[in-house]
């Protein structure tokens, strides 16, 4: 665009801000502040999205349009106003209406807005991922999820310690939500069930209300939009009027909360099965409304549902949306009066599911009492589902009673009738036509392990979907500087929507100009990112050291210990003068811990108190430091990310699914030091093994040690740097006040068989992380490299995830462009 072009526009658009801030926001364009500024920029950029949205739906129709619905407890999808300038086109001129001297900027407004923080980690965020791909690739998309008032916990440091506040993103309002005041649906709980044949009538003993309220999701590079579409649980509209008649208001006050607490918050719990009843009022609550609005779609467009499953894909994101498979039967046949058989054929068309986890305890099983008691008649379909599986299995493998325990979707091998749970997973693989990993490691040990049985049973049915990320949100936005670097060695902006043209850079990696460009807009990175530490924390960090970073949920499988082991270690090094070699490193830390998990929660403590010694030794002085930067979520990888050297991906070979992470990461020129684990291994295949610094035992070994035996006290004992760096741990170097402080975390590791064997691995990231701040020293090398990371990560955009889920999955090919 010629500046006088984007003169005119900018004044343009200056012009409609104004005219927002004087007509919705009520507020004076002279003396508006910068939340002021925000929310009229979102009116600006809303009203636009809002006609794109019209026109979509429209077309939809005129199209009769095969439709997938995605369904997840989890959105993770941070601030929304620069994305949508971003797809709208007015980036550009939203930046030059703010960009005179001293004068309000576009940035400070958009650091206004609160993140939608409706998830907890990975999976949210790929729930937010895959929305930005499917509107772009322009496949008539929905998403279905809950409307929590409160969503992930804000995390403070007081002392050292995470302490959790309610994050309460609403409270100033919801100025992107277009709430459906016509779109209301009753959603039963409890009671009574009774059989007549083929049908069957609930008679339940609580109602609540499901109320939409739908945030516009743009396509980039179209028109197109999709829609997310969020419930919110009220009250029936006829309230205890008694209790309020007769001036009882607490009365009254406690009814309404009764229903009203379905949606208030989020549960903060990743990788466990939270095993609540409020947890399954949500999961019911979401899946019911979401199936309603569906089937009423569908019949408003087409009359009858005997088409169903050709119009109509639905996708589980986990199992937290498993009771659909009952929902939709009951939906259909004591609804709508379908066959039982007819039903069930369209179900199993309808669904897919995806799972992201083989840890056991993240497995989702609900007391079949607990289920029996809030939906009985849905405990009712599971059993006929079961028992129509079972013979089925019991025909294909006769006498095989053990299989039969197995696989059934009634876990009863406690013994005891009172402890019989059912098995989400097992009722979402026997409803679906397709069930997918997300790595390919991760999908081979998927039916290797956890689901070898059912993998015998339907090998067709299980395949793999390698994660990706949108690199309109993760490389456009969170790294303008890089961008603009693309654009220009690239030959223009294509490679947003066209990731894979990334690999044209190869040759760039031996452009010495290019280097140093690069170099450059990394350089710039690190220093915003130092300065909002130094504002936050009052920490210096030197922008020439290597940062070195590990960001993501504290979980013991993640191993951020092993990294507090390294940081020991080195501190070590550097204090008995044999690491004169090494250059100077910042190691940054983020991440929250579940509120119950108490050992996640040490980690933090002792991160902090690592750095704490680390920081204010003067024999150290520059050459470590170590920051835990508090209440991580999507804005604030968005500046760490663009701005690390090293990405820490180190968990346990075998226990991280996939990660996402590790792809942001490379994708902003940062290289990895990682396991054998997840899409570490894909991201290995993609930038060659020279450029990445894989440490550590393989799956296959971590599960042999596991099944041979593993002695971590032996190593302990016979590693000296490693013995040195338990017993500071052990010995209270760390809290001098309080020394016995981290005695449980030494135990884990020396006395109690050290699960997550990071002890198995520390020579081996030792002697790893020595060549890191070795490379490092050769900058032109480490820049060289970096590149050939960039270059490498066409396919972990999440536009191929999406076009493989839409060809192999959802029967959606027909609706996408060709590339
Ligand atoms: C993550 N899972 C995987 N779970 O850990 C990660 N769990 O490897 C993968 O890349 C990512 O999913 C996307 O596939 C999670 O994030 C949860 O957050 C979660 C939430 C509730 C209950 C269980």
């Amino acid at each position: 665009m010629s500046s006088q072009n984007i003169a005119d526009k900018a004044s343009g658009f200056l012009e409609r801000v104004n005219d927002k801030l004087l007509n919705v926001v009520a507020a004076d364009p002279a003396t508006a502040n910068d939340k002021e500024r925000y929310r009229a920029l979102t009116h600006v950029a809303r009203e636009q999205l809002s006609r794109r949205w019209v026109k979509t739906q429209i077309e939809d129709r005129e199209n009769q349009a095969r439709r997938i619905y995605y369904l997840s407890m989890e959105f993770l999808i941070g601030r929304a106003l620069n994305n949508a300038l971003s797809a709208l086109g007015l980036h550009e001129q939203a930046e030059a209406a703010f960009s005179e001297p001293g004068g309000p900027s576009l940035a400070d407004a958009l650091e206004c807005e609160p993140d939608a923080a409706l998830g907890n980690g990975g999976l949210g965020r790929l729930a937010a991922c895959f929305l930005d791909s499917m509107a772009t690739l322009e496949l008539p998309s929905w998403g279905y999820g809950m409307r929590y008032e409160y969503g992930m916990f804000a995390q403070s440091i007081v002392n050292g310690m995470q302490v959790e506040r309610p994050d309460a993103w609403l409270t100033e309002g919801a100025p992107w939500e277009f709430f459906r005041p016509g779109t209301v649906y009753t959603v039963h709980f409890g009671g009574t069930e009774e059989h007549y044949g083929e049908w069957a009538e609930w008679n339940a003993a609580e109602s609540v209300e499901a109320r939409a309220y739908d945030y516009v999701i743009p396509g980039h590079g179209t028109e197109r939009v999709s829609t997310l579409r969020l419930w919110k649980a009220g009250a029936p509209a006829q309230i205890d009027l008694n209790a309020f008649n007769s001036g009882d208001y607490g009365r009254a006050a406690e009814f309404k909360n009764r229903f009203e607490n379905i949606s208030w918050v989020l549960y903060p719990n990743d990788s466990t099965a939270a095993g609540r009843e409020l947890r399954l009022r949500q999961e019911y609550f979401f899946v019911s409304a979401s199936l309603q609005d569906i089937l009423q779609n569908h019949l408003e467009e087409y009359g009858n549902l005997n088409n169903l499953a050709d119009k109509v894909a639905i996708h589980l994101n986990d199992t937290h949306p498993a009771i659909s498979i009952a929902e939709l039967m009951r939906l259909l046949c004591d609804e709508h009066g379908i066959l039982w058989a007819h039903a069930w054929e369209q179900c199993q068309r309808i669904f897919s599911y995806t799972n992201h986890t083989l840890m056991p305890e993240a497995l989702e099983t609900w007391p079949v009492g607990l289920m029996q008691y809030l939906l009985p008649r849905h405990m009712r379909i599971i059993y006929r589902i079961n028992q129509e599986f079972l013979s089925e299995v019991e025909q294909r493998f006769p006498g095989d009673i053990e299989l039969i325990r197995r696989v059934s979707l009634i876990d009863d091998t406690s013994g005891d009738a009172n402890n019989r749970r059912v098995r989400m997973a097992n009722l979402s693989i026997v409803g679906s036509h397709r069930v997918n990993g997300v790595s390919k490691l991760h999908s081979d040990l998927m039916v290797q392990t956890i689901f070898a049985d059912f993998a015998r049973l339907y090998p067709d049915r299980f395949d793999n979907k390698t994660n990706g990320v949108t690199p309109r949100r993760w490389l456009a936005q969170a790294n303008p500087g890089l961008a603009a670097l693309l654009d220009q060695r690239l030959g223009g902006p294509g490679w947003r929507l066209h990731l894979d043209r990334l690999s044209a850079l190869r040759s760039a990696a031996d452009d010495a100009q290019f280097r140093s460009d690069f170099a450059a807009v990394k350089r710039a990175n690190k220093l915003r990112l130092a300065e909002y530490i130094k504002r936050e924390l009052d920490i210096t960090l030197d922008p020439d050291a290597l940062f070195d970073v590990q960001i993501k949920r504290i979980h013991e499988y993640k191993r951020q210990l092993l990294n507090v082991l390294h940081v020991i270690s080195h501190y070590n090094a550097i204090i008995h003068g044999i690491a004169d070699d090494a250059p100077p490193r910042c190691v940054i830390f983020a991440g929250k811990a579940a509120s119950s998990y108490a050992m996640a929660k040490s980690i933090i403590h002792l991160i902090h108190d690592v750095a704490n010694v680390v920081n204010n030794d003067a024999r150290v002085r520059d050459r470590l430091k170590v920051v835990f930067v508090p209440n991580y979520g999507v804005s604030l990888a968005e500046i760490i990310i663009p701005a690390a050297n090293l990405s820490e991906q180190i968990s346990t070979a075998g226990t991280e699914a996939s990660g996402t992470g590790n792809m942001k990461f490379a994708l902003n020129g940062a290289l990895t030091i990682g396991t054998e684990d997840g899409a570490n291994i894909e991201i290995r295949d993609q930038v060659g093994a020279d450029n990445i610094f894989i440490f550590g035992n393989s799956a296959a070994q971590v599960e042999a040690l596991r099944r041979e035996g593993y002695d971590p006290r032996a190593i302990y004992q016979n590693d000296p740097a490693l013995n040195e760096t338990l017993n500071k741990i052990d010995g209270g170097y760390f809290a001098p006040n309080d020394r016995k402080r981290y005695h449980d975390i030494f135990n884990s590791l020396v006395n109690y068989g050290d699960h997550y064997q990071l002890l198995a691995d520390f020579a081996s990231y030792m002697e790893t992380q020595q060549r890191v701040g070795a490379l490092y020293r050769s900058s032109d090398e480490w820049q060289r490299k970096a590149i050939l990371n960039v270059a490498g990560m066409g396919i972990f955009s999440s536009d191929r995830t999406i076009r493989e889920y839409a060809t192999e999955t959802w029967d959606l090919a027909a609706a996408l462009k060709p590339e």
